[in-house]
């Protein structure tokens, strides 16, 4: 096995120049610790943006820049600010954050931000492809870079590429606003798998995959060409031991060693015991919701005005992307906000809220969160929200009330948290009020599921989950029952054509000969088509079937001037070398007058279905109808139809995006063996793409050769990608 690849818009170190020399230091942060088991050794290789531009960066210095980071494991991308300005302030900052976590009035469709994106992450795409092999497995986080798992599969087709987005993937209604939506999902699907933090998150990018693509998705798995791509949940977790060593080592320090923010907080429990501390951390970013965090306090504070003086909110509020507009009008809004509120309720006691605007040391943070009664997190929204985890895992005496809100990722792990909507303010206060006189018991009871769980599924765990949910992936025929048709066996199969005496095969039509169509009379056969079907007809010791669905009127008008032999309505119908049709099953057809007016109601209820009438079928064909949409009518007409047939006389064929009803005693499998047994065949042979070729993989005998077309599970024991690749296939029989 190859190394691991390790691809974010930051690396995991901090270049600090000093009198001309350059030191790495390691960051501390969540992504870095978590990632510790899948990168270390010379096995791995972290790839990202040093944090220094090309104009910030002295020239004389490169090679001791990247020598430093080689020693942490680490290799750059280089970017100049203009690059910085349109990928990373511009279109990851000012288009995709917004857009991703619904604010869709900030996000700017700029199209230079939209080039610059594209550029740069093909600069990233291109440093992967000079420091990797084809064996190692790449794994790309977050939104700044997701083009890149195509723009390495481009080149690097075999590749094993995972991808993590740690924001929100926004609903389809949201992301379909975007105008470079395409690119951006073909961009994510370059990927072997695809890891969201919650299963909401999943389900909106399947939707989007499903309706802006019109890609076939079944359960959390998308086909493509010839791949399969896996989309699953992995809630990021904490170095959970981290917290609680810190908060174990803080409580054990004498009064000499505490930090300055400590004793204050110390003073301020002395002088006022009976005051509780409410603690809010978050980036200074508009989705956490600190503005409205701050209007609520205020409408707390005038409901319940018992509390004043009684209680004290400490905002940190970490500075960040200040060269983005909002991020500015954001931070005045809260420094005047702040100021209001303090001026119109302060007394000489008291101050109603401590604000810091600072990034602090990771010590002061634990003051912070080891000292607070309550944590008070209302994120707008929020990928998942580490900063609530973390200060259930700095609680060793398990006190403290978590209030979180639901639009936090976290929120779905964290049920025993106090869940609030933060747009509702009288909610807010009341779940104020109860915490502030939450019983301990109460608080320890809930906290301990909590910390069990945090404990458990930590970052480490996290990050294993997935690189094995991707090594699982790393050989994407184990998921099916079939072998990819590779060069060798269809070596062999080419010489035991070539070697037989009497061959007899079977092709289906649509999907498998021609691709789909949204209109199915316009999915006709095209000179190629034909050249090559004379060619297998006009072989010797050849026996040639077309096998399908299809009406005998349609196949006949394409098919019968060119003699070949073709059975349609999966057995009914059968015409050989150029004879009109004849019954080869005894059909009955009166269950059709009643079945037809209930898939009438279905077509009338489903823009875009439509109903095919053949001598001794119904089809409900739903391919041109929304695709979440057109699978939920079919599950209900699934049910409807199930209910009114009652017997086994009819069945019911769930076919690619076409319900068929007939009578049960036909099928291609039936069909096949009954041509079989005519003759003495010795290499039989049969190929199809959906449910109904089924019946055939199953019934002919082990010996024959059957083929499946796409990457569905089946009977079949090869397959082949598409339909371009059954035609290279033929022609190999053709012209051997
Ligand atoms: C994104 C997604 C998702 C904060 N202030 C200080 C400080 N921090 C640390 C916290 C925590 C981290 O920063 C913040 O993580 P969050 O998860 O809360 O939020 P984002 O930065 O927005 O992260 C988010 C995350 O990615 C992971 O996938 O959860 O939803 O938006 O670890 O402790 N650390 C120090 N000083 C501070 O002042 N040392």
């Amino acid at each position: 096995m190859g190394k691991t690849i390790i691809i974010s818009n930051r690396l995991p170190v901090q270049l600090q120049i000093s009198n001309g020399t350059i030191n790495a230091i390691p960051s501390v942060g969540g992504l870095a610790t978590g990632m510790k088991s899948v990168h270390s050794g010379s096995e791995s290789l972290w790839i990202g943006w040093s944090g220094l531009t090309d104009e910030e960066t002295p020239p004389e210095l490169e090679d001791d820049i990247d020598k430093a980071l080689a020693k942490n494991g680490c290799a750059k991308v280089k970017l100049n600010a203009g690059e910085i300005d349109g990928f990373y302030f511009g279109f990851s900052n000012r288009t995709v954050w917004p857009l991703f976590h619904y604010f869709l009035e900030y996000s700017e469709f700029e199209l230079d931000f939209w080039n610059t994106y594209k550029a740069v992450n093909q600069k990233f795409a291109d440093a992967i492809i000079e420091k990797s092999d084809e064996d190692d497995t790449i794994w790309v986080h977050d939104y700044q870079l997701m083009l890149v798992p195509q723009m390495v599969r481009e080149k690097r087709p075999d590749t094993t590429i995972g991808f993590f987005l740690h924001i929100p993937f926004p609903s389809y209604e949201i992301f379909r606003t975007l105008p470079w939506r395409e690119e951006i999902l073909e961009g994510l699907l370059g990927s072997d798998l695809i890891g969201f933090h919650t299963y909401d998150y999943e389900r909106h990018f399947l939707s989007s995959v499903r309706r802006l693509l019109g890609l076939d998705v079944s359960f959390n798995e998308i086909y493509l060409d010839n791949r399969v791509i896996k989309v699953d949940s992995f809630p990021m977790g904490i170095d959970y031991k981290k917290f609680k060593d810190a908060a174990i080592l803080h409580s054990s320090k004498s009064e000499g060693e505490r930090s300055d923010l400590q004793m204050r907080l110390d003073s301020h429990k002395a002088s006022a015991p009976d005051t509780k501390l409410i603690l809010s951390i978050d980036r200074l970013d508009y989705s956490k919701g600190i503005a409205k965090r701050i209007n609520a306090f205020e409408y707390f504070l005038n409901k319940y005005p018992e509390y004043k003086e009684k209680v004290r909110l400490i905002i940190l509020a970490v500075p960040s992307r200040s060269n983005v507009p909002q991020y500015q009008l954001l931070k005045k809004e809260i420094d005047e906000l702040v100021g209001r509120i303090n001026g119109e309720l302060s007394t000489v006691n008291w101050t109603p809220i401590w604000y810091f605007y600072r990034s602090l040391p990771f010590d002061n943070l634990i003051d912070l969160y080891t000292s607070s009664d309550i944590a008070w997190l209302t994120p707008l929204r929020d990928g998942m929200n580490l900063v609530a985890k973390e200060y259930i895992a700095t609680r060793t005496d398990k006190t403290g009330v978590l209030i979180l809100s639901e639009m936090a990722g976290s929120a779905y792990e964290m049920n025993e948290a106090l869940l609030i909507n933060p747009n509702n303010f009288e909610e807010q206060a009341d779940t104020l009020k109860r915490a502030l006189n939450m019983p301990v018991e109460e608080q320890i009871s809930r906290n301990e599921f909590l910390q069990n769980r945090l404990e458990r599924y930590n970052v480490e765990v996290w990050a294993k989950e997935f690189m094995r949910a991707l090594n699982e992936k790393r050989d994407v025929s184990k998921a099916f029952i079939s072998e990819k048709m590779s060069k060798d066996i269809l070596n062999n199969i080419e010489t035991e054509y070539s070697k037989s005496k009497k061959r007899l095969l079977f092709l289906d039509y649509d999907g498998t000969l021609v691709g789909f169509h949204k209109d199915p009379q316009k999915a006709s056969p095209d000179e190629e088509l034909y050249e090559l079907l004379d060619e297998l007809q006009n072989q010797e010791n050849t026996t040639l079937f077309l096998i399908s669905g299809r009406d005998k009127q349609t196949f006949g008008r394409w098919f019968l001037p060119k003699k070949y032999n073709m059975i349609v309505e999966h057995g009914v119908w059968i015409s050989k070398e150029g004879h009109e049709f004849k019954m080869l099953e005894q059909v009955k057809g009166e269950w059709m007058a009643k079945i037809r007016p209930v898939l009438e109601s279905f077509v009338d209820r489903t823009p875009g279905s439509f109903i095919e009438e053949k001598n001794y079928s119904l089809a409900w064909h739903y391919r041109n109808t929304d695709p979440d949409f057109g699978e939920k009518r079919a599950t209900e007409l699934n049910t409807v139809l199930r209910s009114l047939i009652g017997n086994d006389d009819i069945s019911v064929l769930n076919g690619n995006k076409v319900m068929e009803i007939k009578s049960s005693n036909v099928n291609k499998g039936r069909a096949a063996t009954r041509m079989m047994s005519e003759d003495d065949y010795d290499f039989v042979f049969a190929i199809g793409d959906d449910w109904t070729d089924e019946f055939m993989f199953q019934e002919l005998p082990e010996s024959a050769i059957t083929v499946k077309v796409g990457l569905k599970k089946t009977h079949a024991r090869y397959h082949v990608e598409n339909t371009r690749r059954v035609r290279e296939l033929l022609t190999r029989f053709a012209k051997p």
